[in-house]
């Protein structure tokens, strides 16, 4: 077991960060046990990972952020996890702002515990960047994005790419459905979210750059997402509640018809 039933750790996808994981791992060490999943990558990430500190998982061949996420999701839901805060493997988050999420969690479950009823649960918290410390790509890419799918699930969104996250036990089980395998995995828990009637909650936190490139294929998942996008946008607009479409209706895996 990584984690005592009921407590949080922190889950870092990589592939192909030997370079950069270590600092990663020790740096949330300091905050939380670290699981890595080291998805098909050729170089040393998983043995650097463990010498860190981190206990690492190894799924071969590469199969996407997405997949990567759903193996750590599985692991620490066995060990009866209450939540994980997810971030990345290569440096773009600063572990040291992992309280902050930690302080949200919190209160969000003083929340709950205190008055039930009184407002949506939260499942996920996500670190929203400031997007005009970006290379100008980057700024409008994730400007738009946050635009379409705010136009889509009629919510505000901060910043729809982060993958820096608290995710919750309820909504780690329900995106174990999801057929997304790659980056638009993390698109889909925000939408999952709407659908369910979660709340999301925001902490800032630092936008990091310095000269990185990015795996992320821009044209299949600009269309995957868009795609995802008017499909939210067109169930809203049949005025389906996003919750109750799918209370009978387990969601069935590969298929999204949402
Ligand atoms: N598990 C997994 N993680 C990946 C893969 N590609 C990238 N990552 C990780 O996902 C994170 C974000 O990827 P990155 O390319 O930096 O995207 P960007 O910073 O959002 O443009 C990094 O920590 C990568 O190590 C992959 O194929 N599988
Ligand atoms: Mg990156």
């Amino acid at each position: 077991m990584l984690t005592p039933a009921g407590g949080i750790l922190a889950l870092i996808p990589a592939h192909n960060e030997a370079p950069r994981i270590a600092a990663v791992v020790e740096g949330a060490g300091r905050h939380l046990p670290v699981l890595v999943i080291d998805d098909g990558s050729s170089d040393d990430t998983a043995a650097i990972a463990e010498a860190a500190g981190a206990r690492v998982l190894r799924q071969t061949p590469n199969q996407g952020k997405g997949e990567a996420l759903k193996t750590g999701f599985r692991r620490v839901l066995a060990d009866g996890a209450a939540a994980v805060l997810t971030l990345d493997a290569d440096g773009q988050h600063d572990p040291d702002e992992i309280p902050g999420f930690l302080a949200v969690w919190e209160q969000t479950m003083e929340t709950r515990a205190g008055n039930a009823q009184s407002r949506a649960p939260v499942e996920l918290v996500i670190g929203a960047r400031d997007f005009r410390a970006m290379p100008p790509s980057r700024r409008l890419a994730n400007t738009l994005g946050k635009r379409v799918l705010g136009w889509a699930t009629g919510r505000e969104i901060r910043d729809n790419q982060s993958g820096y996250r608290l995710i919750g036990r309820r909504l780690m089980e329900a995106m174990l459905a999801s057929g997304e395998s790659g980056f638009g995995f993390e698109v889909e828990m925000i939408v999952e979210c709407a659908r369910r009637g979660w709340a999301v909650e925001w902490v800032p936190v630092r936008t990091i750059y310095a000269g990185k490139t990015s795996h992320i294929n821009p044209v299949p998942h600009v269309a995957r997402f868009l795609t995802l996008a008017w499909r939210i946008r067109r169930a809203r607009g049949r005025g389906v509640a996003p919750d109750e479409r799918r209370r009978d209706t387990p969601p069935v895996r590969g298929r999204r018809d949402f």
